[in-house]
Parts: C-alpha cells; sequence; structure tokens
C-alpha cells in the first residue's frame, strides 16, 4: 500500500499457454494492454506489466474511501510452445524483482480453462512451477482464474455444480488454495461488469490474507 487513500495490488498472471492469461490480464486492467490471440503457438514470450487506472468504490480503511490501483504481471506461460522451464522460471523471477521488488506481491492468478479437464501430469508441472517461484507459501498467495466462463455458461451449466463435478485433481487443487477461485468470460459483452465482480473477489482474498505480500529480491 503506498500512501493513507490508494492501494496498489501486485497480481501475477501464470499459466499454461492458451489459458487466457494475457485477455485476463487486459479483463482485470480494463484495457488491451496484452496481446491475446488464438495461436498455435505461445503468444507471449516476455514479460510485462500493465497498470490500470485509478479505481474508487471498491475499497474503503477506517470509514474512508480507497482509490485502488492495479498492477498485473503477464508472463510467457508455463509449458510454453518454445521457452523451457528455466527460461521461463528466470523471465518471472526477474520480472517480479523489477516491478514489484520489496514491496512484494500480493496474489498469484492460476490461470486455467474452464472448459478443459485438469489432469494429474499437467498438476504436477504446474504446482511445482508455482511452488519453486513463490516459495513454501505458495497456497496463500495463489488463486485459481478459470476462463472461458462463457462456455460453461452457454452449456447451461450453473459455475458452482460444475465445480463440483471436476476432477479430483482440481478438486484437490482448489482445496490446497483454500477454495480461492473466480470464473472469467473475458469475452463478456459487458466487461465492465465482469471487471468489477473480478476485482471484488481478489480484494476479498487479499483481506483474508491481511494484504501480505511474498517480498522478491
Ligand atoms: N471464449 C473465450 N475465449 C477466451 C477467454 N479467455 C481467453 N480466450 C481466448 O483464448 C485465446 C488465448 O488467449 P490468451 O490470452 O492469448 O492466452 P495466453 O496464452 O494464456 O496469454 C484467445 O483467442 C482468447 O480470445 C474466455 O474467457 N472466453
Ligand atoms: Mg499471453
Amino acid at each position: 500500500m503506498s500512501n493513507d487513500s490508494k492501494m496498489t495490488i501486485n497480481l501475477l498472471l501464470l499459466g499454461r499457454t492458451q489459458s487466457g492469461k494475457s485477455a485476463s490480464g487486459n479483463t482485470l486492467l480494463g484495457s488491451i494492454d496484452f496481446a491475446s490471440c488464438l495461436s498455435l503457438r505461445s503468444v507471449t514470450t516476455s514479460c510485462s506489466l500493465g497498470r490500470s487506472c485509478n479505481i474508487s468504490g471498491l475499497a474503503r480503511r477506517s470509514g474512508s474511501q480507497l482509490t485502488v490501483q492495479l498492477q498485473v504481471l503477464d508472463t510467457p506461460g508455463y509449458p510454453h510452445s518454445c521457452l523451457s522451464k528455466e527460461q521461463v522460471s528466470q523471465e518471472v523471477k526477474t520480472a517480479l524483482a523489477h516491478h514489484f521488488g520489496e514491496k512484494g506481491l500480493h496474489l498469484a492468478l492460476l490461470v486455467l480453462r474452464a472448459d478443459v479437464p485438469f489432469c494429474k501430469e499437467e498438476d504436477d508441472h504446474t504446482t511445482q512451477f508455482v511452488q519453486e517461484l513463490l516459495g513454501p507459501k505458495w497456497k496463500d498467495y495463489t488463486a485459481i482464474l478459470l476462463t472461458h466462463a462463457d462456455r460453461v455458461e452457454k452449456a447451461k451449466f450453473n459455475t458452482e455444480e460444475y465445480l463440483h463435478n471436476a476432477s479430483d485433481t482440481l478438486q484437490k487443487l482448489m482445496q490446497s488454495v483454500q477454495q480461492k477461485y473466480i470464473f472469467i468470460d473475458n469475452q463478456a459483452t459487458i466487461l465492465k461488469e465482469e471487471n468489477l465482480r473480478a476485482l471484488r473477489k481478489i480484494l476479498e482474498f487479499l483481506r483474508q490474507n491481511n494484504y501480505q505480500t511474498i517480498v522478491f529480491k
């Protein structure tokens, strides 16, 4: 947090290529900062930081309104179509230290597609990657962002029931991160509503973790 009336929130997007990280970054920021498109290869090859404008009406401190600014770090993603795990990890670590440094990271959003089953092998890769990056307390600083919520809706599923029938692997991961998850539709017709709904949930997760951060040096 930077001063009494402004809160800066630092977020990190992680997840495999084509999961919707860059599109989610844009939805959260209410911008088109990050390149996002359908592709048979990884589109993002280096980290980039996007900042939202100052948002009011989202949070209060001691009865006073706070303005909130989001800083979102988009990453190349892992698994990646041309970078190794070590290359992605090094790129993300350097960017975390550079952009968030001593202020630290509030929350990593592990981006998964809500319309694709999450399997054991992917879980092993993904959680190991997040763990190596964020350290032993990774579960307190990670939430699951389920993109393509529009597909779930189109199939006329209620999101909670849909999640209830998810693979054991996904359910176990959800439990590990204390059920911190958000469904997001990056193609929503009213993106502003989607943006505010997601931001409110993120703020609730940060409050539950006492606004603590992981510092990177
Ligand atoms: N229908 C739908 N498509 C999405 C959603 N999120 C992302 N996409 C699409 O998925 C593709 C990959 O998205 P991108 O953000 O580039 O993925 P990244 O590689 O993880 O950064 C793009 O064609 C996006 O338009 C979503 O919530 N719903
Ligand atoms: Mg991307």
